[in-house]
């Protein structure tokens, strides 16, 4: 039987995951409405992982006699000055979302609740990875500078980095 605590932080990290999942689909929206098809579709991707993260979590709250709550979803920002300004908030987005998987962690190690300790280390490790992976993207960026025909070939680069993802995979 899942702790009360611990059953309470996983519903928090639910609606954490589901907004993200939106935040991506505003960027990618955005992106698709501003030209870029590569970038809206490397968003609308996340956006979808997103969305299977917080169904791990909510699946994994009942499996464990607890019961997921659904969350109510605050509204995303619906337009971005850059898409390098864009990223950089994808950056800090994931690395909030890093600190609370830790939190997690944190709670569960206090619980002494190991097998969530455990089952959450697949998403300590995915943090790893989407932070990498959104930094080398910033890294990219800088180096594309304001020209916009780098842009469009940064665009067709991103295109091809993650398969065709535009509507629910
Ligand atoms: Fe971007 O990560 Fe979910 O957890």
């Amino acid at each position: 039987m899942i702790k009360e605590k611990v059953e309470k932080i996983i519903n928090e990290q639910i609606e954490k995951e589901a907004y993200s999942s939106n935040l991506y689909l505003a960027m990618a929206s955005w992106a698709e409405t501003s030209g870029y098809e590569g970038v809206s579709n490397w968003l609308h991707a996340q956006a979808n992982e997103e969305r299977m993260h917080m169904l791990k979590f909510i699946s994994y709250v009942n499996e464990r006699g607890g019961k997921a709550v659904i969350p109510a979803i605050k509204k995303p920002p619906v337009a971005f000055k850059t898409v390098h300004d864009m990223f950089k908030q994808v950056l800090t987005h994931e690395e909030y979302i890093t600190d609370s998987i830790n939190e997690i962690v944190a709670t569960c190690i206090e619980q002494k609740d190991f097998s969530t300790q455990n089952w959450v280390q697949w998403f300590v490790t995915e943090q790893i990875e989407e932070e990498k992976s959104v930094r080398a993207i910033i890294d990219k960026l800088s180096l594309v500078g304001k020209n916009n025909d780098n842009l469009y070939l940064f665009d067709k680069d991103i295109l091809g980095m993650r398969g065709t993802a535009t509507a629910a995979e």
